[in-house]
Parts: structure tokens; sequence; C-alpha cells
């Protein structure tokens, strides 16, 4: 059975990713901080076959002898301070989580055992202002936030590893990826939820900034899946995951409306405030690399991905009560 260690697992990706490498019968081990309640909500179901283990990116000592303890094949570093706009109130954090946890992390498999393949949860806010239409492996950085930053440190540290001690390193340019389990600040989640709200008649106004960004959205379940097929190659390597399409934030609010058969217009307050420093105006993927050495291809669309998260949180909602 082959070992795998995830962190990150309670958030939305670590998620799907631990349901997904169960099912190849992996022995999944997923490391969780120290907190004062437990935040299980997105693996309660299945948290009974996951073996838990105490770290911190951090804290390096206990990195260490996690890799050391567990020993294991193959390890996924998606833990990250995610949220773009809190990486401009934490800076300092965010760059010590997303830009050097992966440093540490890197560190201690070099340390224990340089067979261990790794997994880094990169990130298309790298992209930034974008200097190519559409992004690919070979498009130039140019980050435009605190998190897009160190993102790109977390990227070329894993390239680095790769190249100075020939870990088996690999680095997932991940597109926007969406779900029911999405944390309910970002904006798909923070939409179909208020749609949901609306629908019930719990609220009536939803609160938006910039509804003219655009971003390449796709589906968390499909995206986790290659992570994994990224490690099972001959060569490791960098992969963008993305769609190809690119919607806007309107586009999604319309969508989101329609589906519950209301008009936006009657319910969107724009709110200046939820406007950021520097945005990412547009985003669109080339997953071509992925396709052709993968076999990887997106199988959930645009508007079933909105219909899919607004039905989710009416089904919610209403079992609530
Ligand atoms: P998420 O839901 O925000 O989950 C983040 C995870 O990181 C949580 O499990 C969190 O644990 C953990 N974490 C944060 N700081 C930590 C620390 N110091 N030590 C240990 N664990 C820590 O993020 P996601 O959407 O699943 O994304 C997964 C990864 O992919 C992230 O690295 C993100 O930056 C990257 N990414 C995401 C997208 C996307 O569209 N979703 C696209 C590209 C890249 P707690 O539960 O304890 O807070
Ligand atoms: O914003 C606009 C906002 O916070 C998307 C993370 O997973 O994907 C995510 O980063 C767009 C932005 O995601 C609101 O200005 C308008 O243009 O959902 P978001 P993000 O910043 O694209 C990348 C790939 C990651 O790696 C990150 O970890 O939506 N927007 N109004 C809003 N955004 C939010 N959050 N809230 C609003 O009210």
């Amino acid at each position: 059975m082959k070992k795998v260690i995830i962190t990150g697992i309670t958030g939305q990706d670590g998620s799907y990713l631990a349901e997904f490498l169960l099912s190849k019968n992996y022995r999944v081990y997923g490391m969780v901080r120290r907190s004062s309640t437990e935040n299980f909500e997105r693996i309660e179901h299945i948290k009974d076959k996951i073996e838990f283990y105490h770290a911190d990116l951090l804290d390096f000592s206990s990195l260490v002898e996690m890799i050391d303890e567990i020993r294991p094949d193959e390890v996924y570093n998606l833990a990250a301070q995610s949220f773009v706009p809190t990486s401009w109130k934490q800076p300092i954090l965010t760059g010590e989580f997303t830009a050097l946890g992966v440093t540490r992390i890197l560190e201690a498999i070099k340390l224990i055992d340089k067979k261990i393949k790794f997994y880094q949860a990169s990130s298309s806010e790298m992209f930034g202002k974008v200097l190519e239409i559409p992004q690919k492996e070979t498009t130039p950085f140019y980050p435009r936030s605190p998190y897009g930053v160190s993102k790109v440190y977390g990227h070329f540290i894993t390239v680095n590893y790769r190249e100075s001690y020939d870990i088996f390193a690999c680095s997932g340019i991940l597109f926007n990826h969406e779900s029911p389990r999405r944390g309910r600040e970002f904006v798909t989640r923070k939409i179909t939820e208020g749609v949901a709200k609306i629908k019930l008649g719990m609220t009536d106004k939803l609160y938006l900034g910039n509804l003219d960004a655009k971003r390449d959205w796709g589906y968390a379940g499909d995206y986790v899946k290659a992570m994994y097929l990224m490690l099972q190659q001959e060569k490791a390597s960098d992969y963008v995951i993305a769609t190809g399409e690119t919607h806007s934030v309107k586009e999604f609010v319309q969508l989101a409306f329609e589906r519950v058969s209301l008009d936006y217009k009657d319910f969107v307050v724009i709110d200046k405030t939820l406007f950021r420093p520097a945005e990412v105006d547009q985003l669109v993927g080339d997953y071509s690399k992925a396709k052709r050495i993968l076999g990887w291809e997106p199988t959930v669309s645009f508007k079933e991905l909105v219909n899919m998260m607004v039905d989710s949180d009416l089904e919610k909602l209403k079992n609530n009560g």
C-alpha cells in the first residue's frame, strides 16, 4: 500500500484529493495544525479512513518528524493561506505559510529521503497581470498580490529542488477551481450561498466587488486527479490545469440567479470596499500539455459548475432548517 501525506487536508482540495487517493487504495495521512476546535467539516465522511498527524508549515521540526515517522511515497503540499484579500492584510504570514512553508517541506524531504515524490499547489495568480493569452507553462509571471508573489516563490523553489537535488517535484499551476466545498469567502461560493439565501427569503441583498474580473473556473473534483497524474509520470514537470474558457464574475452571478428564476439586478449591490488594491483582470489557461502528457481533461462545464453549487447551497440551507 502506497503512503501519502496531504497537507491542507481540511481544505477544499485536500478533501477531494483524500477521497480520490483512498479510492486508489493509498494509505492517507492528513497533516493538520492544532486548533481548539476540530475543523473536519469537509472530511467528516472519510475521517475514519485517514490517519491524522499534527504539524504546521511554520514549524520545521514538526515537518521533519512527520516525514521521518511516516516515510511517505508521495507528499501533496496543499496547505497555504489561500485567500487573496487576506494576503494584503497579512503579507508576512502569507509569505511564511505560502512561500517559505514550501521550502520547509522540501528541506525535510531532502534531509530524510530524496526519493519521496512532491507536489506543489501553484496557482494561476502567478500570471497576474497577464503577459500572454492564454497562459501556459512558459508564460512569464507577473503576480499582483502578496499571495501571488508567495506562490511564485513556492513554484521556483520546487523547480530548484528538482534541478539541484534531483527530487521528483512537480508544480501544478492550477487555475481557479470550485465546488460545493469551496470556502464561503471566495466569490463563487459567496454568490451561490447568497443566491440560495435570497431564494429562501433569508436575505434580500448580495454585496459584491468587481464584477468585470474574468476567471477560468473549473471543478475541484477534476483538478485533484491532475495532481495525482503528475506524480505518476516517468519525469517530473510542471503543468497548467485549466478549462481553456474565461467568464466574468457578472456571468457567474447571472447564471446563478437564473438557476432560481431570479434577476440578479434586483439583489446585487456593488461594495467598493471589496475591490482589491491590484486586480487580476483576466485569466485563461492552455491545458494542452496536461492533455497530451497526462491524458487529463476537465469534465464539468461552467454552467454545470454554477448549477451544482447553487443546488448544493439550496439543499444545505433547507436541511439546516
Ligand atoms: P483552502 O480551502 O483555503 O485550504 C487551505 C488548507 O491549508 C486548509 O486545510 C488549512 O488548514 C491549511 N493550512 C493553512 N495554513 C496552514 C499551516 N500553517 N499549517 C498547516 N496547514 C495550514 O484551499 P484550497 O482551495 O483547497 O487550495 C489548496 C491549495 O491550492 C492552496 O495551496 C491554494 O493556495 C492552492 N490553489 C488553490 C486554487 C483554487 O482555485 N482553489 C487554485 C490554485 C492554487 P485549516 O483548516 O487549519 O485552516
Ligand atoms: O476572487 C472578484 C475578485 O476570491 C475572484 C484562490 O483560490 O483562485 C482564488 O483566487 C474574483 C476576483 O478568487 C468579490 O476581485 C468580486 O477578481 O474567488 P476569488 P481569486 O482571487 O481568483 C486562485 C487561482 C488561487 O490560487 C487562490 O488561492 O472575484 N470579486 N466580488 C470578489 N471576490 C471575493 N472573494 N469576494 C467578492 O465579494
